[in-house]
């Protein structure tokens, strides 16, 4: 008799001779490339969980399935190692964070090896070593030249608690991203990255690339771009012109009131004496809130008149000045017209402070006795002279012309996307290869004296100031260009500039002369498959499009036209437990650890993947893991000499094409379906279970009597006369009563199946002016309304 099924024995064993046999490696540069990359961990003290095993897992399952594709695929791993959360938990632990990192890593890279993920790490990559972060300082220096990356002083978000500023994308509500703490403003002369003039292109080419269309509407919005009007009124009784954008120039005889952001730097000028105090103590209050309340349209109005008049240039009517904080200094010219009558943030501030309210769009020509709310739809033009009459979309067309006429307007776009700010007050990052010197002013650090080291002996407890100041070896220098004495840049640069180009230095990840070798990233790039958390749509998929750009325009890549980095992007859903993402904090958290113990490796891979489908969240259920392993003990007392039967060619089709768009959770659901079919199983079935559950299939495959490893086999093609689907009758129920029947292809998707049944005479009658609950779907059999 067959030993049991013990997953212990068998899976440290594979895992130990796939290493060794290289199966991990690129090698075979013949065969077409497939370049398979996860998002790579920062390295927290924490460790995996399940919830990071699920997208490591479906790597895993494309690499071997592109091996048995014949591909030669490349699927490294590595770890963005610089970074607060390091810093912090360094602090927090009382040692350095070079000792935390190195430590977390060599955790992480035991708990990935459970993983039994063919992952090549001869390339693996650490944006902490000098090794990398030596061309990280290059990458900023290429942009340094290129008039890409510029120094200013801004107004930038500062957490107080972290103790250093934070890139607009690393405010959320108002609170530091990381710990929580309510972020303030504060003026400081920092770094920044030139992204705001590739805002066209990375949303255009959003149309050249296969991501999720969620991820790409966070990009589009977070651009923000807006197409609208410049319309310029003169500040009666001074030599001032307030430029004002709007995206509704049609409403511009309705313009009853202007408001200003507070921070305008004209506000000071035009504020008459008696209203001085009161503006002053506005402005105060405004400096606390974060721009997301600040444009809440639910949230009360408040503002305040600075007694100053702007002159409306289509009637020449005089209007009052307001500052209020709903209007953002940096989005448009940071001045609105303001048109209570058609904007609903403008109607309650209007309301509110008894301003007037001016109809000059109406549905049908005709006048509102009294509008109750503001009217935001298009329309027919009123009250509005010679544009009387028209229809709104064509007056914006009409009014800015006319307003170009007369030199007091201008087509304009507005983005809301701002240049990428760099700089951190932060010791645990790259520093920046910038050189201080009274004489010369800013001197980029010569290519040849990079890298610029991080010092490892520094006071780093964040206290507001860079701490590399406080390192003398470090802050003196001689100046490149005169070797007089210089101080260096102390700030170091946002983790995000590391990880926005990791996947190039996978390519070439050894190299000690360049950041890696143009010909080895345009074989390789872009990547074929980019798995990851939706969480990094607009930050980390941002900033590598825009790098890739750069260095594409630069001439140092060119691997895809537009010089977009991932082809492919798929969004691993997240996992949650007792109802919220699993996470340390939350106390919800599960360990691998033991379910490798209890049930191996290839159960809880197969779970991973079973619990759902893949884009989407899920909950975790312990007792899930149960039913894969249960699963894979038959496939261990399976017998793999059935025939090839038409099913078998059908569960080749429904496994492959399940693959290829991602269900691996109805990709197993056909295997366990095929294993309990009456013939007995054939042995290509293995082939079909590898990806999934390679161990196992490895395993089985050699007491088959088979010398080669079952990952050097190819992908079974399956006989198409063979999988003709047939015809299936399905029941449709309403509340559970049979109420009529389609025939439909067997093959065909739920999506079409329900739609179909809803539609029939019969079921149409039964819904109609009914609304549907609940939907029940039986696979091939039955679809049931309630409701
Ligand atoms: C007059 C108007 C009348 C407006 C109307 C709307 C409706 P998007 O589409 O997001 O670009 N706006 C302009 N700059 C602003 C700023 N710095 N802070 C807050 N609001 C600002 O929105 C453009 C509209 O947002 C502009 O068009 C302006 O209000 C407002 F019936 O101008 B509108
Ligand atoms: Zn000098």
């Amino acid at each position: 008799m067959k030993q049991k099924y013990d997953p212990a024995k068998i899976e440290p064993k594979w895992q130990k001779i796939w290493a060794q046999e290289g199966f991990q490696k690129a090698i075979d540069f013949k065969k077409p490339k497939f370049y398979c990359l996860d998002m790579f961990p920062y390295p927290s003290g924490e460790g995996l969980h399940v919830g990071h095993w699920r997208g490591y897992v479906l790597s895993d399952v494309w690499t071997r399935y592109q091996k048995l594709k014949d591909k030669n695929v490349l699927h490294p791993m590595g770890f963005d190692a610089f970074g607060l959360p390091a810093e912090n938990a360094a602090i927090a632990q009382k040692t350095h964070p070079r000792i935390f990192t190195d430590n977390a890593i060599k955790k992480f890279k035991k708990q990935l090896a459970q993983i039994g993920s063919l992952y090549d790490w001869d390339r693996e990559v650490n944006t902490s070593k000098a090794k990398y972060y030596k061309w990280t300082q290059w990458l900023f220096l290429q942009l340094y030249k290129a008039g890409l990356a510029y120094r200013k002083k801004a107004e930038v978000n500062f957490c107080p608690s972290c103790q250093t500023v934070l890139a607009n994308e690393q405010v959320v509500s108002g609170e530091c991203e990381r710990c929580g703490a309510e972020v303030i403003k504060k003026e400081l002369k920092q770094w920044f990255f030139k992204i705001t003039k590739y805002a066209d292109r990375l949303l255009e080419d959003l149309e050249k690339i296969d991501w999720p269309e969620r991820t790409k509407i966070l990009q589009k919005n977070w651009i923000g771009k807006s197409e609208g009007t410049e319309i310029i009124f003169k500040i009666a009784d001074t030599k001032y012109d307030l430029p004002t954008f709007t995206t509704r120039s049609d409403t511009l005889f309705g313009a009853t009131y202007v408001v200003m952001a507070p921070e305008h730097s004209l506000v000071s000028k035009i504020t008459t004496t008696d209203k001085k105090q009161e503006v002053e103590k506005y402005i105060e209050k405004t400096k606390k809130l974060s721009e997301i309340e600040r444009t809440k349209t639910e949230r009360e109005k408040t503002g305040v008149f600075i007694g100053a008049e702007a002159i409306n240039p289509a009637n020449g009517e005089k209007v009052p000045i307001w500052i209020s904080d709903y209007v953002l200094l940096h989005y448009g010219t940071g001045a609105i017209m303001c048109v209570p009558a058609h904007d609903l943030r403008d109607f309650k501030f209007a309301k509110k402070f008894g301003l007037p309210i001016k109809q000059v769009i109406t549905p049908g020509g005709k006048k509102q006795k009294e509008l109750k709310e503001a009217y935001t739809a298009a329309g027919v033009m009123v009250n509005s002279d010679e544009f009387n009459g028209r229809y709104s979309k064509q007056g914006t067309i009409a009014i800015t012309k006319w307003l170009e006429k007369k030199g007091v307007g201008r087509k304009t776009t507005s983005y809301r996307l701002r240049d990428w700010l760099v700089s951190r007050q932060r010791y645990w990052g790259t520093p920046i290869p910038i050189i201080y010197c009274s004489k010369c002013g800013e001197v980029p650090v010569p290519e040849k004296d990079l890298p610029v080291k991080l010092p490892e002996k520094v006071d780093f407890k964040p206290t507001g100031k860079s701490p590399l100041e406080n390192s003398k070896e470090f802050l003196n220098v001689k100046c490149p260009k005169c070797s007089g004495p210089a101080e260096r840049e102390t700030d170091t640069l946002d983790t995000f500039v590391c990880s926005s180009w990791y996947f190039l230095r996978y390519c070439d990840p050894k190299n000690s002369a360049k950041p890696f070798d143009p010909k080895k990233v345009n074989f390789w790039m872009p990547t074929d498959l980019y798995i990851g958390g939706i969480e990094h749509a607009t930050m980390h998929l941002l900033y590598a499009r825009f790098i890739s750009k750069v260095l594409h325009d630069l001439d140092r890549v060119n691997f895809d036209p537009a010089g977009e980095p991932f082809k492919k992007l798929f969004n691993i859903g997240m996992i949650y437990c007792k109802g919220s993402k699993m996470a340390k904090r939350k106390g919800n958290i599960v360990s691998p650890e033991e379910l490798i113990e209890k049930y191996g490796t290839d159960s809880l891979r197969g779970y991973e993947l079973f619990i759902g489908p893949a884009d989407q969240d899920a909950e975790w259920m312990d007792d899930g893991i149960k039913g894969i392993a249960r699963f894979l003990n038959k496939v261990w007392e399976a017998d793999f000499r059935g025939p090839e039967t038409p099913f078998l060619h059908q569960t080749i089709k429904k496994v492959t094409d399940d693959i290829k768009s991602f269900k691996s959770n109805t990709a197993i659901s056909a295997l366990m379906i095929y294993l309990d079919a009456k013939k007995g199983p054939n042995e290509k079935f293995l082939i079909l279970m590898a990806p999934f559950f390679p161990h196992i299939a490895e395993e089985l495959w050699k007491r088959l009597g088979y010398k080669n490893s079952i990952f050097e086999e190819n992908w079974p093609e399956y006989d198409k006369k063979l999988v003709r689907t047939e015809r299936v009758l399905i029941i449709i129920q309403v509340n559970g009563k049979l109420r009529d029947k389609i025939e439909v292809t067997s093959d065909s998707s739920e999506k079409n199946i329900v739609a179909k049944a809803q539609e029939t005479e019969k079921i149409s009658k039964w819904l109609s002016g009914k609304k549907i609950k609940k939907t029940i779907y039986v696979s091939n059999r039955l679809v049931n309304f309630v409701v």
